[in-house]
């Protein structure tokens, strides 16, 4: 008899053509200012170095927020709906989501990331110990579009929570960052909430030693994007001849991380066309927006949605935000 449980539902919205993401990738290295979408730093290495970078001593937000919910679960389970529909956005390997689980009973978890098989076989995991549980995997760049609605019940008794934790909202430029809270916003209905996890101004010296590690784990992260650019664009980068830089900008409010051209080079990029970069030019590969408690407030009102919890750490490094829509 095959007792095995069926795998959890998959639904791709990613759209089938990669055509449209090489001409965008192709588009931002041809700028004056060349760029890359820091999305491009995910691939199986990358995920590895972000593991590692997530456990220096250096890199304070991801034990902070961890802290910021161990020591308030109790508080922030209480304040959040029960029989949720779960969503995690970014869910990597669901591992954020998984300790709730044992504080919120939720009735669904939809776990959204862009690495498909990954996200299935660790939903089948999250769903063989949780069997009343239905679990759902969305394969999906939301970084550029989330709509969510078709799958999400109206029930009210089971409202959407958005679990978007890790700061990644500050990897969006502030514009992009407040349409994606809008979008959270429409898809709440009258009682939803979004679980969101914000990194905190700080003195520039601990920002900038965070993304810039003595061992040089964040450095090789940064320039491990250039081999996942050969490999999309069939390029020829050489990552020996960028180094990284990771500067914090007071009046932008964000560490911004480059790759700096160590001299004069040209870098084919397919079979039709060259960049050539001049000793010291920068490609832009990352902002990471840092937030006041006011300013992330502020941003949450814009969107429509109200603050109604906010957990901290005894720095105020790190903001641990519930809000619901204005109504
Ligand atoms: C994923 N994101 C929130 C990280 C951050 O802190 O902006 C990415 C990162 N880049 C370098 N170190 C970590």
């Amino acid at each position: 008899m095959n007792t095995a449980m069926p795998l959890p539902r998959l639904e791709n919205f990613i759209a089938p053509d990669g055509s449209n993401e090489q001409q965008q990738l192709l588009d931002g290295l041809r700028q004056a200012q060349a760029s890359i979408n820091p999305k491009y730093f995910y691939d199986a290495t990358g995920c590895e170095l972000f593991t590692r970078i997530c456990e220096l001593e250096e890199y304070y937000p991801t034990r902070t927020e961890a802290a910021i919910f161990e020591r308030y679960a109790g508080d922030i389970s209480a304040a959040l709906a029960s029989h949720a529909q779960w969503i995690d956005l970014g869910c990597g390997d669901c591992s954020k989501s998984r300790r709730w689980l044992k504080h919120i009973t939720p009735a669904r978890l939809i776990g959204v990331d862009i690495a498909g098989d990954f996200l299935q076989s660790c939903l089948a995991d999250i769903a063989s110990g949780h069997p009343d549980l239905e679990c759902v995997g969305v394969v999906s760049d939301f970084t550029r579009h989330l709509d969510l609605k078709p799958l999400l019940s109206e029930d009210p008794f089971s409202p959407p929570v958005f679990f978007y934790p890790g700061s990644s909202i500050g990897n969006f430029v502030r514009p992009e960052a407040l349409r994606l809270l809008r979008c959270i916003r429409q898809q709440c209905g009258r009682n939803g909430q979004l679980l969101i996890g914000v990194d905190l101004i700080k003195t520039p010296a601990v920002l900038e030693a965070a993304y810039d590690d003595a061992l040089g784990v964040t450095a090789a992260f940064n320039l491990n994007i250039l081999n996942v650019v050969n490999q999309l664009l069939s390029a020829n980068f050489q990552p020996t001849c960028f180094t990284h830089r990771a500067l914090y900008d007071s009046h932008q409010e964000r560490i911004e991380m480059h790759l700096v051209a160590r001299s004069a080079q040209q870098v084919q990029l397919g079979d039709s066309s060259v960049r050539t970069f001049s000793a010291g030019e920068h490609i832009l590969t990352e902002y990471s927006h840092k937030y006041s408690i006011t300013s992330f407030t502020k941003m949450l009102n814009e969107a429509g949605l109200r603050c109604t919890h906010l957990w901290t750490d005894p720095k105020i490094w790190f903001g641990v935000f519930l809000a619901e829509p204005c109504l």
